[in-house]
């Protein structure tokens, strides 16, 4: 199941960041760690930007569904040491406007290397969410290029820091997408019943 949006709004600057009610759901993860890849998969079309030298995504997009449930957003990705320091600051300084500022941040997915032993800026990203209260899901990426007993030892490592388990995707093969997608639509639709009722 394909999720049907339409990108609604880019944000370089904190002036041009959504001041709308809607749920939104968020995208972090280092720089390179398949975000947009991932959107593309969820949406079955290329509409995020993705490259494979890390610092692509330079500003928040914000991808609403066509049943006006609420967004998917994309954010620049954490930890990308070759930008320039201006460059850096100007991201960090519209991410933390943007968790400040941004109502209905209704589950922040975190997107993290199944490759990789969990990295520091995972962990900030992971200690943040939780003392913001907000709702947290653990996305590994890549595991195609996984063993399967790399995935299930990764697994296991991130359940215990997590708290749950996070789910294992690949936007290569697709694997995990579907079971994906159907989990942030309920989460969007279940969000808006709320709110109307
Ligand atoms: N093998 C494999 N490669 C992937 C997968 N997902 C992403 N990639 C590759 O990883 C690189 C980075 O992907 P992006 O989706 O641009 O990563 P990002 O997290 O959006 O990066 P920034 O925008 O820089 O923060 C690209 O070369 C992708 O082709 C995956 O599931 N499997
Ligand atoms: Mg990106």
């Amino acid at each position: 199941m394909a999720l049907s949006v339409k990108l609604t709004c880019t944000a370089f600057t904190t002036e041009q960041l959504l001041s709308d009610a809607k749920a939104k759901i968020v995208f972090a993860g280092r720089s390179n760690v398949g975000k947009s890849s991932l959107l593309n998969a969820l949406f079955g079309q290329k509409l995020a930007k993705i490259s494979s030298t890390p610092g692509k995504t330079q500003s928040i997009n914000y991808y609403e569904l066509t049943n006006q449930t609420g967004y998917l957003v994309d954010l620049p990705g954490y930890g990308y040491a070759k930008a320039s320091f201006e460059q850096r600051r100007v991201w960090s300084n519209l991410l933390d406007v943007f968790f400040q500022k941004t109502s209905n941040i209704t589950l922040v997915c975190v997107l993290i290397d199944s490759r990789l032993p969990p990295q520091e800026k995972d962990l900030d990203m992971i200690s943040f969410s939780q003392s913001q209260n907000l709702n947290i899901l653990g996305i590994l990426t890549k595991t195609d290029k996984c063993s399967n007993k790399q995935i299930k030892d990764r697994l296991n490592e991130w359940s215990g820091i997590l708290r749950a388990k996070p789910l294992p995707t690949s936007s290569k093969n697709k694997s995990g997408i579907d079971v994906l997608a159907r989990t942030l639509s309920e989460t969007l639709a279940a969000n808006s019943l709320t709110n109307e009722s």
